[in-house]
């Protein structure tokens, strides 16, 4: 059997991790194509727009950014409402996540100094808005209430990181400010094909 492919890189976050816990949570097998950094150079040019992640879908073809690839595992999978106003809803909070990415991308492989400088007014203004912007959207404890979404699994895995304080210079508290945004990471940590995936190790 032919399966979809998920190409992104080896770690368990990012622009990919969504997609690949979407399929699990669905139980879809899938090959999980994690790409090591090191041949990441090479390998840029097999892929549009020279950036990861894609999904490779047996007899249709390719298609690449991570809320076109999240919305479709979703929307085949039960996993993305088919009313179009609340799909709209998440899908302009998959949108604030990639906002958001828009401003922390460019300060990722700083050097220490000018990332915290770039990423001060981050911390002071962008991010405090953004978090109480979003968590009024969260029906609790998932964006829809008791049912979980894609979008649930995309802003788990962009929001943890914060909380878990991996991200520097943009401290967790800002994001534990908003108890919707917590507990939403919370219960997707506690789903149960969530805790599967990382159980697998
Ligand atoms: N808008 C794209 C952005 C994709 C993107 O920037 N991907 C990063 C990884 S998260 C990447 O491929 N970086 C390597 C590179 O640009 O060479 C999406 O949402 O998928």
């Amino acid at each position: 059997m032919t399966l979809p492919k998920l190409s992104y890189f080896d770690f368990p976050g990012g622009r990919g991790e969504d997609a690949r816990l979407a399929y699990f949570i669905a139980n879809v097998p899938f090959t999980d194509d994690r790409i090591p950094g090191a041949t990441w150079p090479e390998r840029k040019c097999e892929f549009a727009f020279g950036c990861l992640p894609a999904l490779e879908v047996p007899g249709k073809g390719t298609i690449t950014q991570s809320n076109a690839i999240l919305t479709y595992i979703g929307r085949t999978n039960g996993l993305h409402p088919s009313d179009p106003f609340a799909a709209a809803r998440h899908e302009a909070l998959m949108g604030a996540v990639e906002d958001f990415r828009a401003k922390l991308d460019p300060t990722m492989f700083a050097p220490d100094d000018v990332k915290k400088s770039a990423r001060a007014p981050i911390a002071e203004t962008y991010a405090p808005r953004w978090a109480a912007a979003v968590a009024p959207e969260i029906k609790g404890p998932f964006v829809e209430g008791d049912t979980l979404n894609v979008v649930d699994l995309k802003l788990a895995v962009f929001v943890r990181g914060f909380l878990a304080g991996r991200i520097d210079y943009i401290p967790g508290s800002i994001f534990e400010a908003q108890p919707a945004l917590v507990r939403l990471c919370e219960a997707v940590a506690a789903h149960p094909r969530v805790a599967a995936w990382y159980a697998k190790g």
